[in-house]
């Protein structure tokens, strides 16, 4: 499948200065010099060449930017050409349309990626780094993508191969030689690797809801009463009109939500329709809503009217919400001491809201922001690979306390090995690239 020489529009579709069309293969050199003015075999690699590209019957289609890049040099590792044109999606079109014509193949998702991945150019954890990178909305995000890219999880997960295959050449002595083996180390000295490795496996396992909420957002959700101004909060801390406020009780009927930043951090805020006893139907179908929103969010924020007391309706959701934050509001207007503590603001005069956003992001990330340091697990298929392995290294811990032959050990370790490869991609199948490559956009 490698032998054939694939193109693609690398640039995002629609108009823009200029777009680029990537050719990667053993033919890359032959399929653009067809096309292309110049002399393409002939250049140095890593230059860029000013010409014309040319259609069959030999009318000019575009002035263009060509880049060379020679085989063992480029992204794919395999001979690449990069043709820079005008941005009109119809001029791309055509110059794509041209390379096609020469000879290569309309590239696949993620087709150059897996092609890196194949040429041992990166290894799939960086590959799949390369799609969060251009996904990450946030400094989070780009820091763990950029880790993970630089190959820095790849370094962790090969200490941790390293430091099993060490236990399993261990246990494999005894297996072959059990008068000499323990030779090699110790019964308790085994057991010691085992459980230091484990829990640096742990440890890194421990990093995914981070990665997670990185790239998710933590999820916070707006409850209270109606008409205690939870709408206006939400535009208040998004600084837009995005929710319909007015002075009518229940005027939110349906949770809307929005991603916003604070203090640097990602989260997904919810508003939803005020919490009280009705009959109406509309309104029922929009508490039931609020209730799911609030029990899947984590962080529930209780929004109060500070302007009159605490009703039994919201006494109970107090409770069934401990741990809620608690915001009273429209201290804007005349009021006495609230009856409970809670964050002052007022929604509608955008005060209080940087003491309770420093608030939100306490709640959340206090004694657990991410260490520079640390390498963040931010995607699902690592994490139970990695579980997978820390399942296997426990279950060897257990036979090891309970006396269980060696074979049997040998083998649990070299099944925790090959989870932990399927990370960095040196065991996995076909069908699992596939899946992992089809998620890419085409030209990446
Ligand atoms: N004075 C004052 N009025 C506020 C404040 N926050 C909201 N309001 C007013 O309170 C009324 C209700 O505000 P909303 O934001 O719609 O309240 P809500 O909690 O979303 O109400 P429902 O969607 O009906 O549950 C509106 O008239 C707002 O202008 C505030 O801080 N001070
Ligand atoms: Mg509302």
């Amino acid at each position: 499948m490698n032998d054939d020489t694939i193109a693609a529009i690398a640039t995002a579709p629609g108009e823009g200065a200029i777009s680029i069309i990537r050719i990667s293969g053993k033919k890359a050199f032959a399929v653009a010099g067809e096309i292309f003015s110049g002399n393409v075999g002939s250049y140095a690699s890593h230059t860029a060449h000013l010409g014309k590209i040319f259609s069959k019957a030999g009318s000019l289609i575009d002035e263009v930017l060509l880049l060379v890049m020679h085989e063992g040099r480029s992204y794919t590792g395999e001979e690449s050409v990069e043709i820079m044109c005008h941005g009109g999606s119809f001029v791309t079109q055509k110059v794509l349309a041209r390379v096609l014509e020469a000879g290569a193949r309309a590239a696949g998702p993620g087709e150059f990626s897996l092609r890196a991945f194949k040429n041992n150019r990166i290894d799939l954890a960086q590959a799949e780094a390369v799609q969060e990178l251009i996904a990450a909305k946030n400094e989070l995000a780009l820091q763990a993508a950029s880790d993970q890219l630089q190959g820095r999880l790849s370094i962790l997960v090969k200490d941790l191969q390293q430091r099993l295959t060490d236990i399993t050449a261990i246990i494999e002595a005894w297996v072959d030689y059990p008068e000499e083996g323990l030779e090699f180390a110790s019964r308790e000295e085994l057991l010691e690797m085992l459980v230091a490795t484990k829990e640096a496996m742990v440890k890194l396992a421990n990093t995914f809801h981070d990665g997670v909420l990185f790239n998710r957002g933590s999820t916070l959700c707006l409850l209270g009463a109606p008409n205690v101004g939870k709408s206006s909060l939400m535009n208040a801390l998004l600084d837009q009109e995005r929710a319909i406020v007015t002075n009518i009780p229940g005027t939110t009927r349906d949770t809307l939500h929005e991603e916003l930043l604070i203090e640097g951090m990602p989260f997904r805020l919810f508003d939803t329709a005020g919490i009280r006893e009705t009959e109406e139907i509309i309104e029922k179908e929009g508490i039931l809503r609020t209730r799911k929103a609030a029990d899947s969010s984590d962080l529930v924020l209780i929004l109060l009217d500070i302007t009159r007391p605490l009703s039994s309706d919201e006494e109970n959701l107090l409770l069934t919400y401990p741990d809620a934050l608690i915001i009273w509001n429209k201290v804007d207007l005349p009021h006495s001491d609230p009856q409970i503590p809670g964050i002052k603001i007022s929604a509608k005069c955008k005060t209080g809201l940087t003491t309770l956003k420093r608030e939100i992001v306490d709640r959340i990330w206090k004694n657990r922001l991410p260490d520079k340091d640390q390498i963040t697990l931010t995607k699902e298929r690592h994490f139970s690979s990695l579980n997978e392995a820390i399942d296997g290294v426990d279950s060897v811990i257990q036979g090891f306390k309970n006396n269980v032959s060696p074979e049997f050990l040998a083998f649990d370790l070299r099944q925790s090995l090959r989870s932990l490869s399927s990370i960095i991609g040196t065991n996995v199948t076909e069908d699992i690239l596939g899946a992992i490559f089809a998620k890419f956009c085409v030209g990446k």
